[in-house]
């Protein structure tokens, strides 16, 4: 069978792996994909070293995270479904309430990390074309290299927006307490049949765009089926990231998980 699937609840690291993508391959993502090893039992020894090695450092993340009391989210999602425009809402109204960091994932430029200075976050900008790659997502040693440039003693939120990509990132945890992904929706209905490994490690889905719904004919019914199919119990806050509508209870949901960690 030859492809090696990664379990929900581990973690991984991506350097090792090499970059002939084809993001056409089957939704049941598994890393080996878009690996160049050899196939059979030697290329799924070598993944599984890669994933060892990333849980490691995800580890000594987490727990620097829990040393300075920082909540961390990873926000994910497919190119363009609003993580930054979302994150400078969510900016605007957290700023004089709590102390912001953001890792800003990106494979070239610092454009996002642009839009989102002048709300007094930390930004830590991690471009993956410099130094690791070019890869598609972010990995636990990535995240740790970002966080030399943060005080976490003076963050109590920590985003990481990890690059836009609905397959990889999922594979990847960077030693983050929760996930939230951004699904616009104008992304299509069976987006989570599709990709059900992203939808499936997420604690909250961010359905973002409804401000399009009059304009499209997309179906909020058929996507709930969908995205209930692969995982039931999943948190969803409807908003538009454009015109503010439902941004105040993301940022409930990110001050009531902030308030569980910090309490401990
Ligand atoms: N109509 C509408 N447009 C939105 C909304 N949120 C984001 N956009 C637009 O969608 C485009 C992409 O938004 P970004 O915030 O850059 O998306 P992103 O997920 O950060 O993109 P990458 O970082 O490139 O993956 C921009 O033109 C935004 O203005 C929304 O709620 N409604
Ligand atoms: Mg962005």
């Amino acid at each position: 069978m030859g492809r090696f699937h990664r379990h929900d609840d581990a973690t991984g690291h991506g350097h090792g792996h090499g970059h002939d993508h084809d993001h056409d391959h089957d939704h049941d993502h598994g890393v080996g994909d878009h690996s160049g090893y050899a196939t059979g039992g030697e290329r799924i020894e070598v993944l599984e070293r890669i994933f060892d090695e990333n849980d490691r450092t995800a580890a000594a993340n987490r727990a620097d995270f829990d040393t300075h009391g920082v909540f961390t989210v990873n926000l994910m999602s497919s190119p363009g479904a609003g993580k930054t425009t979302l994150l400078r809402a969510a900016l605007e109204r957290l700023h004089r309430r709590i102390r912001v960091g953001i890792v800003e994932g990106d494979i070239e430029t610092g454009l996002d990390a642009d839009r989102l200075a002048g709300f007094g976050a930390q930004i830590s900008l991690l471009n993956t074309a410099n130094g690791f790659g070019g890869e598609c997502h972010l990995d636990a040693p990535m995240v740790r290299s970002a966080l030399s440039r943060l005080d976490l003693a003076a963050i109590d939120l920590l985003i990481v927006e990890n690059v836009g990509n609905l397959v990889c990132p999922a594979e990847f945890h960077v030693g983050e307490h929760a996930r939230a992904m951004v699904y616009a929706i104008t992304e299509g209905e069976e987006k989570p049949l599709k990709y059900p490994v992203m939808f499936r490690s997420v604690d909250v889905v961010l359905v973002n765009k409804i401000d399009l719904l009059p304009h499209l004919d997309f179906d909020l019914a058929a996507f709930y089926r969908n995205l209930r199919d692969v995982n039931p119990d999943v948190a969803v806050v409807e908003l538009s990231a454009r015109t503010g509508q439902g941004v105040d209870a993301w940022i409930d949901w990110l001050e009531a998980r902030c308030a569980t960690q910090v309490a401990g």
